[in-house]
């Protein structure tokens, strides 16, 4: 009697117990990112924009939280992603910085991440879009499979292009496998030299329907010169103007077939960074050239990915995070009227500076939370970076994983607290500063104040700078001088984070 009843009681608190499992598993949230690539923070309307017209992604943020002080860790892409990916700090990584077409993985396998976190909570996992952390562990060979990569630091599914869409190679790749690769024809990559008698850039132009400005004349595909050499592949290389379509289908597909659990899709637009080539249904939608048009046909896709989770009933139960991984820029090395036809359009809104700048709008970027029936409509003013989601979302999914320069914030994310960080660090280009409540203070460097090529000033100036962004958005306004408390307290705390030491501060080169 005794011990049935032991049984009975044990069995039911088994039942229980898995009962709650199920129930928390079934309960987690999918939590979908939407990253762009190089879109400024006023380039939606949401943020001020007024001719270029983005009302899926101004539906997110009217609808959820829109940050108006969310930034990116970096103001170029690869450190950026980096961070959002590992909750770490890019520049505590050298590797972190603008990687070439052929370079190894830069994130360590037995490194934290994102997908790995949310994986031991039971989420499926998966990236569509932009990778640009590099593949494999030395020399690449194209031909077979390609590890470690995304799926090697806990993505379930990887349908990639491996670095930029003005690198080399112009392909996408499945799980580790060039998509569509054809054995009879290998590819090959080289960022030093060409191969014997390819066209380039430079020595073919009149086999280019979009010329090179600065850089990006090696080899050409559809017309367009890029960086880096590529040869052979044909079967496998993409076609610019559908590629967002080829994305947009797979996160897309990833959803639909992962609806019944939990999921996790880091979905990594590749618009509008050069070069921009909407599909023919976006030409000529915005008036401001490609450049426009990619940002109308990147919304688009927003709202595809929106009616998606809609239709398969998943809006409720997924918290939507959208974001871009650096400031604007018009012209990044191809002549394709994105200065021309720019009329009032302010990509960068209020701000100063672009992408490669330390100043606002090389990181200070879009930045919205959309959960509906869960996150109430506001703007939210409180600080928060990219870096902080990794423990942001551990809270979320009921994981105990921290890393250190990740904040937890995830009442600040779901717009129930406005208590952000106190302070963070700002990189761009290996160059870092500090904001820290409304202060910005920028060390002296050395360097041209402005990179001629795409016209953006990039923070460099000799002296100490100080800015109060709450009086002076622009950062016009140098306070070092006149508020000199104000300047020690700040270089204190930046080094108390950065450490004393000499910083390797190599810039980039923008020939
Ligand atoms: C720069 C490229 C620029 C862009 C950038 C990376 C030249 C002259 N410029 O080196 O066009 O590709 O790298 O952009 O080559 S990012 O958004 O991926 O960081
Ligand atoms: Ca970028």
């Amino acid at each position: 009697m005794k011990n049935t009843l032991l049984a009975t009681t044990c069995l039911a608190a088994i039942a229980a117990c898995t009962d709650a499992k199920k129930e928390t598993v079934a309960t987690l949230p999918n939590i979908v990112i939407v990253y762009a690539d190089d879109l400024g923070y006023g380039d939606a309307g949401a943020y001020g924009a007024t001719r270029l017209k983005t009302p899926n992604i101004d539906q997110l943020a009217n609808g959820g939280v829109r940050f108006t002080n969310g930034y990116s860790t970096s103001a170029t892409c690869t450190p950026s992603r980096y961070a959002l990916l590992t909750g770490v700090y890019p520049w505590r990584n050298e590797e972190a910085k603008i990687l070439p077409g052929s370079a190894p993985l830069i994130i360590d396998t037995a490194q934290m991440t994102v997908p790995k976190m949310l994986k031991e909570k039971g989420y499926h996992t998966g990236v569509v879009g932009k990778w640009h952390l590099g593949l494999g562990s030395g020399i690449v060979d194209w031909n077979k499979k390609i590890s470690p990569g995304p799926n090697e630091i806990g993505f379930d599914y990887a349908y990639i292009m491996a670095a930029t869409q003005d690198r080399t190679p112009t392909v996408f790749l499945e799980n580790g496998w060039v998509a569509g690769l054809e054995k009879e024809d290998p590819l090959v990559v080289d960022y030093e030299n060409n191969f014997e008698g390819e066209p380039t850039g430079l020595a073919n132009p009149e086999l280019c329907k979009m010329k090179w400005h600065h850089g990006h004349n090696n080899s050409i595909h559809n017309g367009i010169p890029r960086i880096g050499f590529q040869k052979g592949g044909k079967s496998a290389l993409w076609v610019d103007e559908d590629m967002s379509d080829t994305f947009l289908g797979k996160a897309k597909q990833y959803i639909q077939e992962n609806k019944g659990k939990p999921f996790f899709l880091y979905y990594a637009l590749q618009q509008p960074h050069v070069p921009r080539t909407p599909n023919q249904r976006f030409v000529g939608t915005s008036g401001m050239g490609p450049r426009g048009d990619a940002i109308v046909e990147a919304d688009w896709c927003v709202g595809e990915l929106i009616k998606t989770l809609e239709k398969e009933g998943l809006l409720e139960s997924t918290l939507i995070i959208f974001s871009s991984d650096n400031g604007p820029v018009l012209n990044d090395g191809y002549i394709d009227e994105a200065v021309e036809k720019l009329g009032d359009h302010k990509p960068a809104g209020p701000l100063r500076g672009g992408k490669y700048s330390l100043f606002e709008a090389g990181t200070r970027m879009p930045f919205i939370t959309y959960w509906k029936g869960r996150i109430e409509p506001k703007v939210s003013d409180a600080l928060i970076s990219q870096v902080d989601l990794l423990s942001s979302l551990a809270k979320l999914a009921g994981s105990e994983i921290r890393v250190s320069d990740s904040q937890e914030l995830l009442n600040v994310l779901l717009g129930s607290s406005q208590h952000g960080r106190e302070e963070m660090i700002l990189e761009a280009t290996s160059r870092t500063a500090l904001r820290k409540g409304e202060w910005v203070m920028i060390p002296p460097y050395s360097g041209p104040a402005t990179n001629q090529s795409v016209n953006i000033e990039l923070g460099n100036a000799p002296q100490y700078q100080l800015y109060n962004l709450k009086e002076d958005i622009g950062q016009q306004k140098n306070l070092a001088e006149s508020a000199p408390e104000k300047l020690q307290e700040m270089i204190k705390t930046y080094e108390g984070i950065r450490g004393t030491g000499t910083q390797k501060i190599e810039q980039l080169e923008l020939k």
